[in-house]
């Protein structure tokens, strides 16, 4: 389950091209997320009111969002798998206050690897986004396991 320690550089090399411009990453991930998945902004109630593409574009929280949610995993990626301590309160926040299911983890997930391969496709190769995959694969699973803990079904 775990990756290997040039699996982890992989990753930290992908994230070294994203790190400069997390808000412009973010803005698509999320955006991207709403588009494909719709259900999932439903769960915010800040965001239930755009409707097209152009509000998303436009919406500065669509853009603070994406920045949140890429600083969180960037954080938790560098500790390339010891992410206990960063872990534990954004699993007490998505299942207790967000409620944000597993499923949506891995929606959001593909979505960040279709979105970095997009943007940086020559140095985000098929061993890169594979050790990419495995990475936030173990993200998930440590949140599903916390999430069980906290007796969210997720
Ligand atoms: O916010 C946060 O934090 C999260 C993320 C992590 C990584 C956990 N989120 Cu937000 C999530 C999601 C969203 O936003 C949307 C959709 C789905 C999911």
């Amino acid at each position: 389950m775990g990756l290997t320690e040039q699996e982890w550089q992989k990753v930290m090399d992908i994230w070294d091209k994203v790190e400069p411009d997390l808000s412009l990453h973010g803005q698509e991930v999320i955006i991207r997320m709403f588009q494909n998945h719709p259900e999932t902004q439903e769960r915010f109630v800040k965001f239930k009111n755009l409707k097209t593409l152009d509000e998303m574009k436009n919406s500065e929280e669509v853009k603070k969002h994406g920045t949140t949610v890429l600083s969180a995993l960037g954080k938790i990626l560098k500790q390339k798998g010891s992410h206990e301590a960063e872990l534990a309160p954004l699993a007490q926040t998505h299942a207790n206050k967000h409620k944000i299911p597993v499923k949506y983890l891995e929606f959001i997930s593909e979505i960040i690897i279709g979105v970095f391969a997009e943007k940086h496709s020559a140095e985000f190769g098929a061993d890169g986004q594979e050790a990419m995959r495995k990475a936030l694969e173990l993200f998930r699973n440590d949140m599903a396991s916390k999430y069980k803990e906290l007796g969210f079904q997720g």
